[in-house]
């Protein structure tokens, strides 16, 4: 018998590609996991994303229940939803979510720019379940980054390919290195593992030169506006302090200075044409566009922790922590033992810190 390396429990020791041989099963847990979310309960959540992660990386698909016997993260919850699964194709549980209204009403406001579980929830509690609810309801306030998420919903919604990701990677290029010569542009997130589709498009801008980027955004920001191809800008400025230790939470954002765009994207700038519903004939579209801007010494932690995927992400951090008594977040890795930071100009010198084999990003796809 050949001997088969052990699945770490951890996502940053797999290798993840986006060919995913157990999709019946991750989905069902993604549905699950996020029932617990808008629920608040995050034990459970947290269990099936990873679980789900786990079988993402397999090259094999389980059509057996004595074939994950091996696999880490799989409780008794989760074997029973395979188990049934492989048995009738589908879980009892994971139906009655989808059909349940307070999901599906869930799922649809928060699918909503702007629109996170909270206000969700507050909606649903007053009656809500529609757009046009919404819409007609006088005592609810849209913020402007909500009105714009309505106003241009359905393109919003609908997923980049990466033909139009390429074509504003040549847009934010032009621009970048029209008012910096010596700029730093990397297409980071989804795109950057490979991925067909995304929601949004994430790139990295930053200069050579320390400092010089703190005005690189607002400059770019203005150069989008006079092209007439800025639809909607929330720019923070920076809040990094370098002299902080990394955060433990990995859901808060982190404190470079960053924007989330909206773009108007000229089909004559898409060489497969633009991803819009048949029939449509704008020949432009709305994409959501984030640019994040970190001190160049920081350039690594950013990319590594903008890169993704969110879970490949949560498990290096929980790694660092747990077992190398490491903190790591998007600004910095900070050695807990030795009591001082590890400095990195590639996300090679991170892993290397970590003591981790180089996980290439095409499979951080966790
Ligand atoms: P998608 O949905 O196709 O855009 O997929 P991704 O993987 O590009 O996801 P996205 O754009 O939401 O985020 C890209 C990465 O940026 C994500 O994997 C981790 C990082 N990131 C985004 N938002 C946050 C956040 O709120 N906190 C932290 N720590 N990281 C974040
Ligand atoms: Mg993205």
């Amino acid at each position: 018998p050949t001997a088969v390396a052990p699945v770490s429990q951890y996502a940053c020791q797999r290798r993840t590609t986006t060919e995913n041989n157990n999709k019946i099963i991750t989905d069902a847990f993604e549905v699950l996991a996020e029932s617990y979310e808008f629920n608040e309960i995050e034990g459970p959540c947290l269990a099936f994303r990873r679980a789900a992660s786990v079988l993402k990386s397999l090259p094999w698909a389980v059509c057996s229940l004595e074939a994950t016997l091996d696999l880490p993260c799989l409780g008794e919850h989760t074997k029973a939803v395979i188990d049934e699964i492989l048995q009738c194709g589908r879980a009892f549980e994971v139906e009655k979510i989808l059909s349940d209204e307070r999901y599906q009403t869930l799922k649809l406001f928060t699918s909503v720019f702007g629109v996170g579980p909270k206000t969700a929830e507050k909606w649903y509690r007053r009656g809500l379940r529609s757009f046009s609810d919404v819409l007609a309801d006088h005592s609810v306030q849209l913020n402007r980054m909500q009105q714009t998420g309505f106003l241009h919903y359905g393109d919003i919604s609908r997923a980049v390919s990466k033909a139009e990701a390429r074509a504003l990677r040549n847009i934010i290029d032009e621009a970048v290195h029209a008012i910096a010569p010596d700029a730093v542009l990397a297409l980071t997130g989804g795109f950057r593992r490979g991925k067909e589709f995304g929601h949004d498009v994430d790139f990295i801008v930053t200069t050579t030169e320390l400092g010089k980027e703190e005005s690189l955004l607002p400059r770019i920001i203005r150069r989008l506006t006079k092209q007439g191809i800025l639809l909607y800008c929330d720019y923070q400025a920076s809040t990094f302090d370098m002299s902080k230790l990394p955060s433990y939470r990995f859901e808060a954002m982190d404190h470079f200075a960053k924007c989330f765009l909206i773009l108007r994207l000229e089909g004559s700038q898409v060489e497969e044409g633009l991803h819009i519903a048949e029939g449509d004939s704008r020949g432009w579209r709305a994409v959501r566009v984030d640019l994040v801007s970190p001190p160049m010494d920081r350039y690594a932690f950013a990319l590594l922790g903008w890169s993704g995927s969110r879970q490949f992400e949560r498990d290096l951090r929980r790694f660092a922590r747990v077992e190398r008594h490491m903190l790591l977040d998007n600004h910095a890795l900070y050695d807990k033992t030795k009591k001082e930071f590890l400095a990195a100009t590639t996300e090679k010198d991170i892993f290397a810190h970590l003591g981790l084999e180089y996980i290439e990003p095409w499979q951080r796809n966790a």
